[in-house]
């Protein structure tokens, strides 16, 4: 069966680096089991993809979306039904969370909601058996109907599909991947996605070649922080160290990786766990490669011993999300489960074992005021980590911000496209807390942060800052100028 996989070019005004999709890699990897699969990026292909459609005549083809793609996906949706009547199934993020509203779509015929791996194969399944019916039990034409009619999609756990009568229905939802059988999963498909063309592999030590490959030891995360858009179960599921200690270094010995991204929502839940692939890491004397903690750890399960060992294991920098320098914020309108303390502890301990720290900061959450702002602009400065990311906080659909500003405040996105973040706009106003004030103190938190002559200095000295000067120059142009 010829598969196509398709991640769409997001039509946003703004420069963003790009990544490959680990959840396609994942997808492309279980559909090679069933035949020949090609991923198209957008965000790096150059043949338009009508002409990648022409070539590989698919025989389905399976769209990606977050929130901010859904747009790009529909369109990219649509002109596959332009080029040929196969099956076209949605997934990730967005689609999960709204289903139906993709569904409805004349040129969808599904959308796979959640993880996606194990409803893939049985879609990929199905399709192959009803292509394989004799021909003269089923024409041709009878197998297109089927299909139509919602045949194919009828009874499969974690699929949303509109029937022929229009009506949209959902199958119940799928059982997660249990975590005896993540190990099971094969290595993310990387061969299949042209690794040198993305901006965002670059490692961050300074090397000639090689590329920064993602990883995820975990899936899931315990915790329901109100702005994150989680589409799994909360059940956190990890793999074992043995299975992740095999694809890091399947990933240096024969992907080319110079360097590893820990992509994990939440990597610390079980301590000893970490502890325990450090030790790994260090026994296979994988610990020459460094890597990063991309999207953050937990402060309140972090200390010295802990983060000590990531660094002797060749961590070189972790990211923590903090959101706020409020701790009423955190504990009322974040439900982050964190106390400052924690915080102020867990970059202390990052220092002391000689860590590089980023800290994601959230400003224009629901009940802030310019007090509680410049509380986290004030902590942010205090705590000096070496990135400061600050994010305009931004209600995705299905999290709990989106349906208080539904409820009580007024929503300024027009379109899902609006609803990407680096672009320093505040989506939605509540009352007493208008936009201009948000984007205003989104801007000064940047300044206050970066201009401070400690930081300037400390940039200055960073050789990193010089080789990636174009891009920063920019960067800081549209930040401070915006
Ligand atoms: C790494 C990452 C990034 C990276 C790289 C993104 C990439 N190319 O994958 C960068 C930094 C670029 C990024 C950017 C953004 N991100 Co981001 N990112 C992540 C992160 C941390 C990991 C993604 C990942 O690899 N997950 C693991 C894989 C296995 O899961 P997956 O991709 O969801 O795929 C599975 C299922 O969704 C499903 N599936 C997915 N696609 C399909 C397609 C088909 C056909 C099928 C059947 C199934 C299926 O099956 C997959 C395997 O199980 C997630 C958090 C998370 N835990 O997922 C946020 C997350 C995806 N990001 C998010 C957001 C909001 C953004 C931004 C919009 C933020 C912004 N700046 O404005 C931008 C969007 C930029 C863009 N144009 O796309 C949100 C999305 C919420 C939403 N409703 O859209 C998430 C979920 C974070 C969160 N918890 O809120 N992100």
């Amino acid at each position: 069966m010829r598969v196509l996989l398709i991640n769409p070019k997001s039509s946003l005004p703004i420069e963003t680096r790009t990544s490959p999709s680990l959840g396609l890699a994942y997808l492309a990897a279980v559909s090679e089991q069933a035949g020949q699969v090609r991923v198209y990026d957008g965000d790096v292909e150059e043949m338009p993809l009508e002409a990648a459609l022409r070539e590989l005549e698919p025989q389905i083809v399976g769209i990606t979306a977050n929130t901010t793609q859904i747009t790009a996906a529909w369109r990219d949706a649509a002109l596959v039904k332009s080029v040929s009547d196969v099956p076209v199934v949605l997934g990730g993020p967005h689609p999960t969370v709204m289903p139906e509203e993709s569904a409805v779509k004349p040129f969808v015929d599904a959308v796979v909601r959640s993880e996606g791996e194990a409803t893939w194969i049985e879609i990929l399944s199905r399709l192959r058996d009803t292509m394989s019916r004799p021909r003269d039990i089923v024409s041709q034409a009878d197998e297109t109907e089927g299909v139509k009619a919602g045949e194919l999609w009828q009874g499969i756990a974690g699929v949303t599909f509109r029937r022929e009568d229009g009506r949209v229905v959902s199958a119940p939802d799928r059982v997660p991947i249990p975590v005896e059988e993540l190990d099971a999963m094969p290595f993310p498909a990387w061969h299949l996605f042209r690794l040198g063309k993305y901006t965002n592999l670059q490692p961050a030590v300074d090397r000639v070649s090689g590329y920064s490959l993602p990883i995820l030891t975990s899936r899931g995360c315990p915790y329901r922080c109100t702005y994150c858009s989680q589409i799994g179960p909360r059940r956190w599921r990890a793999r074992s160290t043995a299975s992740v200690i095999a694809e890091w270094r399947w990933l240096v010995q024969e992907q080319g990786a110079v360097e590893i991204g820990v992509l994990d929502d939440s990597f610390n839940i079980n301590r000893q766990r970490v502890l325990e692939i450090c030790q790994a890491l260090v026994d296979e004397g994988l610990h020459h490669v460094p890597w990063i903690m991309i999207n953050g750890i937990r402060a309140n399960l972090a200390d010295e011993e802990l983060l000590g060992a990531m660094k002797r294991a060749g961590c070189i920098r972790t990211a923590f999300g903090v959101e706020s320098g409020n701790q009423a914020i955190l504990d009322t309108v974040v439900d982050k489960h964190l106390t400052l303390d924690q915080v102020r502890s867990a970059f202390r301990a990052a220092r002391a074992v000689g860590l590089e720290t980023i800290g994601f900061f959230i400003v224009g959450l629901p009940g802030e005021t310019e007090a509680t702002m410049n509380d986290t602009i004030r902590l942010a400065c205090e705590l000096d980590p070496l990135v400061a990311n600050f994010s305009i906080a931004t209600p995705f659909p299905g999290t709990q911000m989106y349906d208080t500003v539904q409820a009580q405040g007024r929503m300024l996105a027009k379109t899902w496209d609006d609803f990407v973040f680096f672009e320093g706009k505040a989506r939605f106003e509540m009352p007493g807390l208008p936009a201009e004030v948000v984007e205003r103190k989104w801007k000064e938190a940047y300044r206050r942060f970066y201009l401070r002559p400690k930081r300037i200095a400390r940039t200055l000295a960073r050789k990193e800052t010089w080789l990636q000067l174009p891009r920063t120059v920019r960067m800081a142009w549209r930040t401070v100028m915006g």
